[in-house]
């Protein structure tokens, strides 16, 4: 089953579960939401969540919105490598430190972090604004103090392997990193510096977990210059509609017909090829299912294009090539959910506008029509509308 984690790039207790799917060797699917365009506070992400907050951790039917109930789940549904200890002392010892991070450790990053890193203040030194803030970091370096003594003589805050404490606290520390890179001077007026840093056991451990496998890919995509900006955005939208996640599944794979356009063959298992032609014109996709899991997830890759569309320019026929149609799907209190991300499908791309209201219309409005009341408007029927 597919581990969906939905998450905001850079959300510290999103990314506490982010670390903990890495500690256990789990592999998951990220829905980044934005948080500049409200995503968490609108439909479809309201019904995962009314509190509006991430994380949420699905699988299946099972959904968790709250970061260390996630961790603590995730421990019973995934036994292997325990991240809350095998016995009830090693227990007691993980739970107080992940408690203890996810409230003191917590409160006293963001006093520090929300001015520095997501307001941007630039202080004048001596005015109150920078006394505040220096209030602020006594009450983190505490924090750090604290750290710093657990990681006298193991190398993990809990002792010897890495546990969900370490989960808990390692964003935290990290966004303090991220703030002594991106603002040097103002960190360092409130007594955080490179190394050699005032806590040389936390650094070595920030190091360490920073080393674990899988840990690299919890960290932020928009730190990553060259996927956050607008135009490198993969084309993505959400349905909910009123049909089982297997009928759904169903759409994807064998019904085009109904809300695309007919296809010369169905999509019944990984490797099958189906092309995508646009009668009367003479575009055509085709794609090779890649992963399906009934019910979940289809993917399929674009192997072969020609995209002809009066006006456009030649550049735009085979921008196609090498994209991926993923849909997810899930259960959902009106029936399902499907999130759709065509990995490759950019604003960067000639074709965008064009595939762009394409998919709006298809995707967003027929194939949920076609799931909601069994009648979509695919190609034969809105003839005009070309990808
Ligand atoms: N108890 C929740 C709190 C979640 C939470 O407050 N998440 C923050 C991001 S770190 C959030 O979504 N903030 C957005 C908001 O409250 O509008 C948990 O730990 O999962």
């Amino acid at each position: 089953m597919t581990l969906t984690i939905h998450t905001i790039s850079g959300a510290p207790r999103a990314w506490r579960v982010l670390a903990g799917l890495a500690l256990k060797g789990l592999s998951w699917d990220q829905n980044v939401l934005s948080a500049s365009d409200g995503e968490h506070k609108r439909e479809p992400f309201l019904s995962l969540n009314p509190r509006g907050t991430v994380p949420v951790l699905e699988e299946g039917g099972c959904v968790i919105r709250d970061s260390i109930a996630a961790l603590a789940w995730l421990d019973r549904a995934y036994p292997e490598r325990p991240i809350f200890g095998s016995s009830p002392d090693e227990a007691a010892e993980i739970w107080q430190i992940t408690m203890e991070a996810s409230s003191y450790l917590r409160d006293a990053c963001h006093a520090v972090l929300a001015p520095v890193l997501v307001q941007r203040i630039a202080p004048v030194p001596g005015s109150p604004e920078e006394a505040a803030l220096k209030t602020a970091a006594e009450a983190l370096h505490r924090e750090c103090r604290w750290l710093e003594g657990l990681l006298d003589g193991r190398p993990y805050l809990a002792g010897d392997t890495p546990s969900a404490a370490d989960a808990v606290a390692f964003p935290e520390i990290r966004l303090i990193q991220r703030a002594v890179e991106t603002r040097h001077e103002v960190m360092e007026r409130l007594g955080f510096g490179f190394p050699p840093d005032h806590y040389p056991r936390l650094a070595d451990w920030k190091e360490r977990m920073s080393a674990l496998p899988g840990m690299a890919k919890t960290l932020p995509p928009h730190w990553n210059e060259r996927t956050s900006s607008p135009a490198s955005r993969n084309y993505k939208r959400s349905i909910s509609a009123a049909a089982t996640p297997g009928q759904a599944f169903h759409a994807l794979t064998q019904g085009f017909g109904d809300w695309w356009t007919v296809p010369d063959n169905p999509i019944l298992q990984p490797g099958d090829r189906a092309r995508f032609t646009f009668p009367p014109g003479r575009s055509f996709w085709t794609f090779e299912a890649k992963r399906l899991v009934p019910g979940e997830l289809v993917e399929l890759e674009c192997v072969e294009a020609l995209h002809l569309h009066e006006g456009q320019p030649n550049g735009i026929q085979t921008e196609w090539l090498g994209t991926r149609a993923i849909w997810r799907i899930f259960p959902d209190p009106q029936g399902c959910r499907i999130r759709f991300e065509h990995e490759g499908l950019r604003p960067s791309l000639l074709c965008y506008g064009i595939c762009e209201a394409g998919w709006d219309h298809f995707f967003v409005s027929s194939l949920k029509a076609f799931l909601d009341t069994g009648q979509g408007t695919p190609h034969r029927a809105a003839e005009k509308i070309q990808l």
